[in-house]
């Protein structure tokens, strides 16, 4: 270990380093070579679409057009494991509470549906006919508004369409999913600012930009392929500037396992251009700053008479807002900004003036930004930034969010969604003829305090792992156990399996890498990527078993079991043939899905309109809006008090979400254990901590509840004084649920005020 840089490794993101464990993972899951080879479909325009992460999917792939990451999903959906119901026999669920979470979805694949039984404390298989006539008559005695259909963002357009159909007709809006704890602050912040809930930019805009700002995500691990839209940017000299308050390897240097060059010569890409790790939950002030300088620079500009900072024009024909920001940017003081963002203003100035430099500029962001009690503003500050150079709606300039599951923004784009007001109900009741509810649903803060308060009775799960993904998990698991009724749409055995209802189903699905035969005609489906591009993905594995059942037809099955029969709604027909579901997509939203059918299989898909793109506003100003920050503090209801840390959760290069492939973290130099925080030299000093001493790490709350981790090993890291980093779901425990960003309800992950005790 270096004495000041403690753990942090040294090596490149890619190289070697990702071979060695895309074949390490495609070993330990025992996947033979003729699926191994189902890598070169993937993210293809006739292949399947990667099922790890949403970034965009080149017209014109590589030979090999997936990451680690991408390899390591597959590698564990095709994996050669099965779970069947002599796995069952013999462990009981008590038994597999003690497992730790990668052990449980180590064991492979569910093969058959299944039924919790109380009297042996097993889940004893179910015949699929059965099981949907028992949830069904359960979910018919409820009232509607007890029900949740939670969904993780992994499932097509197809399912994802079938899936709010079904709920709405039951009669509820309570669609909430994965992006409520992720991507919900892009989807509040920029309708405001800009008109879309999307991002504005395309691949090919990283072809033309001359400047990138990076915020908080990243790359290397969640977002792999990025890399080389970012590598081969490098290459043209385009400047990369980074604010995380850690040194991301991806970030830092990449070298393309791809090139046989790079990886005998073993050279590097320096990716980042200037690094700024500042404090979390820093990036308002952060970004505050760079507006600020602009603004000064313009001032001085116009002093001696050259040019302005400020790009006028664009400001005059697009933008409501400006003098508001102007005032408060003026008013906002140097040393307030580097108090907050814990940056030097000479740095952020060195940023702004790249910045100011540059003609056409990319802000990307990730979780870093959103998981912020002020993650809306925080995004509509970067928004503020673009728009001052009017770097929104022109070739190589735009707002990337780079988004999570592979489609959880397509499932928004097809209605599921808690907001009334954002799905076409009037639409959805012309086409097939019911009154759709139109009472708000829950999001998943909200189903979360429902389950909490006893309110709601029955919880089913389209994927994900829901109570393992929620802040306070630890206090949520025993309301969790009092619903009612619990339904898991899954793949692999985890956690929200033995933290279950009292009735309680598995329902094992078909996953997206698998040929999804029906009537003996192998269909496809459809997915949206990160910049709002459409593609078709077509299935390529024999099915983990006969006994599986695809997405659709699980919805379908539900929803005929549960509603009384429309003739407008014909499910069985659906699932016949899955373009007849797209007939019925392209019918509620023509001007996006119009002939999806032959579009679906466009190279690098078919983009839905961006109005923000082509520089038209769906704003009430009918213009781009500037918006001002109520504060700069990252954090007023949960702020730092005296020998409190910030603690920020994280992703390693071993897990997709709560899907803990392995304990290592290449990355960031740590081998077998999670359990560990991130911390620097001088807090641990601070606190007479040595590297791998036993902590426990307890939130800073007044709320009379006690929320701990212990059996935490502390790990000497460069993090910003102040701050401590540690892995995401196992410190969930720590994040009140009442601690969420202000208007989209994002759980605050990224900023959790802890008090460090050493173990006794
Ligand atoms: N392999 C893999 N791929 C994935 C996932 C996965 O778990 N594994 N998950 C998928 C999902 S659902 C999502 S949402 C995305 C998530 O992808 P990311 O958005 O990258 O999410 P995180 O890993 O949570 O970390 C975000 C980054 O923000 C930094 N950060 C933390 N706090 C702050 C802050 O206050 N300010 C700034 N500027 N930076 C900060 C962290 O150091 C980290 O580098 O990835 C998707 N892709
Ligand atoms: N502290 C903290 N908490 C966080 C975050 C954080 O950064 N920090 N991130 C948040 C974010 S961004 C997200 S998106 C959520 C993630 O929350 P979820 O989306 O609920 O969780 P996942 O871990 O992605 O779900 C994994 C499970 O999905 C199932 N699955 C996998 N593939 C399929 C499939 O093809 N079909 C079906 N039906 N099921 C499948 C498997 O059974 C697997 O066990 O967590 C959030 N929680
Ligand atoms: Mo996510």
């Amino acid at each position: 270990m270096d004495k000041e840089s403690g753990h942090e490794p040294k090596t490149p993101a890619g190289g070697w380093g990702s071979l060695k464990e895309v074949s390490h993972i495609l070993l330990e899951e025992k996947v033979p070579p003729q699926r191994a080879a189902l890598l070169l479909k993937q993210n293809k325009p006739d292949g399947y679409a990667c099922v790890s992460c949403a970034w965009a999917k080149p017209a014109h792939p590589h030979p090999a057009e997936f990451c680690e990451s991408g390899a390591k999903a597959t590698a564990w959906e095709v994996t050669s494991k099965r779970i069947d119901a002599d796995f069952f026999a013999s462990h009981t669920v008590r038994e597999l509470e003690a497992w730790h979470d990668h052990d449980l979805e180590a064991a492979g694949r569910i093969t058959v549906p299944l039924r919790y039984d109380a009297a042996s404390d097993r889940y004893l298989e179910i015949s699929w006919s059965q099981a949907f006539s028992e949830i069904g008559a359960q979910l018919r005695q409820l009232d509607p508004k007890s029900v949740v259909f939670y969904s993780s963002g992994r499932a097509s357009l197809e399912t994802s369409y079938m899936y709010q159909l079904f709920a709405r007709m039951y009669g509820n809006n309570n669609l909430p999913d994965s992006s409520n704890m992720c991507h919900e602050s892009t989807s509040v912040a920029l309708p405001k600012s800009i008109g879309v809930p999307i991002g504005t930019v395309v691949l090919d805009d990283f072809e033309k930009t001359d400047c990138i700002l990076f915020f908080g995500q990243n790359v290397g691990v969640n977002s792999p392929r990025m890399l080389h839209q970012l590598q081969e940017a490098r290459k043209r000299g385009v400047p990369i500037i980074t604010f995380n308050p850690l040194r991301e390897r991806g970030l830092v240097s990449f070298t393309n396992p791809q090139s046989p060059v790079e990886m005998l010569t073993g050279s590097e890409t320096p990716i980042s251009t200037q690094y700024h790790q500042l404090k979390a939950g820093g990036d308002t002030a952060a970004l505050m700053g760079l507006c600020k300088a602009v603004l000064e620079e313009d001032d001085a500009a116009e002093k001696r008479g050259d040019p302005p900072a400020l790009d006028r024009a664009f400001l005059a024909e697009h933008t409501h807002g400006f003098g508001a920001l102007a005032e408060k940017l003026r008013a906002t003081t140097w040393s307030e900004i580097e108090q907050e963002a814990g940056l030097d203003r000479a740095d952020i100035r060195d940023a702004a003036r790249v910045y100011m430099a540059s003609q056409a500029v990319i802000g990307i962001y990730g979780m870093g930004l959103t998981q912020h009690r002020n993650g809306v503003q925080n995004i509509q500050m970067l928004v503020n930034l673009l728009l001052m150079r009017g770097n929104i709606g022109k070739p190589g300039a735009g707002i990337c969010p780079v988004r999570g599951h592979s489609n959880v923004q397509g499932q928004r784009t097809v209605g599921i969604t808690e907001k009334p007001e954002l799905a076409p109900l009037d639409k959805l009741k012309a086409q097939y003829g019911f009154e759709p509810p139109r009472e708000k649903g829950l999001n998943t803060v909200e189903a979360c305090e429902g389950i909490r308060d006893g309110k709601i009775k029955a919880l089913v799960s389209l994927g994900g792992n829901l109570v393992r993904a929620v802040p306070e998990h630890g206090l949520m698991e025993a309301p969790w156990r009092n619903l009612p009724l619990s339904v898991q749409i899954s793949t692999k055995l985890n956690r929200s399996h033995l933290v279950h209802g009292q009735a309680a189903y598995i329902l094992p699905c078909l996953g997206r890498i698998e040929i999804d035969r029906q009537g003996g005609v192998e269909q496809a489906v459809s997915i949206e990527d990160s910049t709002g591009c459409m593609h078709g993905s077509r299935g390529y594995a024999e099915p983990a078993a006969g006994t599986l059942l695809s997405e659709p037809a699980i919805v379908a099955g539900l929803a005929k079991a549960t509603l009384a029969p429309n003739p407008k709604v014909d499910w069985d027909a659906w699932v016949a043939d899955y373009s007849r579901i797209r007939d019925a997509i392209a019918e509620t939203y023509p001007e996006i899905f119009h002939d999806f059918n032959q579009r679906m299989w466009t190279p690098g898909g078919f983009r839905k309109p961006v109005a923000a793109a082509k520089r038209e506003w769906k704003t009430p100003t009918g213009k781009a809006n500037f918006t001002v920050p109520d504060s700069l503090k990252v954090d007023p209801d949960l702020p730092d008090r005296e020998g409190t840390l910030r603690l920020f959760t994280v992703r390693s290069d071993g897990q997709f979400n709560t899907t803990i492939y392995s304990l290592d973290d290449r990355f960031r130099g740590v081998t077998g254990d999670r359990m560990v925080v991130f911390m620097s030299k001088a807090d641990m000093d601070a606190r007479g901590l040595q590297d791998g001493a036993k902590v426990s790490a307890l939130t800073a709350t007044d709320d009379g509840v006690e929320r701990r981790v212990d059996g935490l090993t502390v790990m000497q890291y460069p993090v910003p004084r102040g701050c401590i980093a540690g892995y995401y779901p196992e410190c969930n425990p720590l994040i009140p649920l009442w601690h969420y960003a202000k208007d989209s309800h994002v759980p605050a992950a990224k900023s959790i005020a802890v008090r460090i005790e050493a173990a006794q």
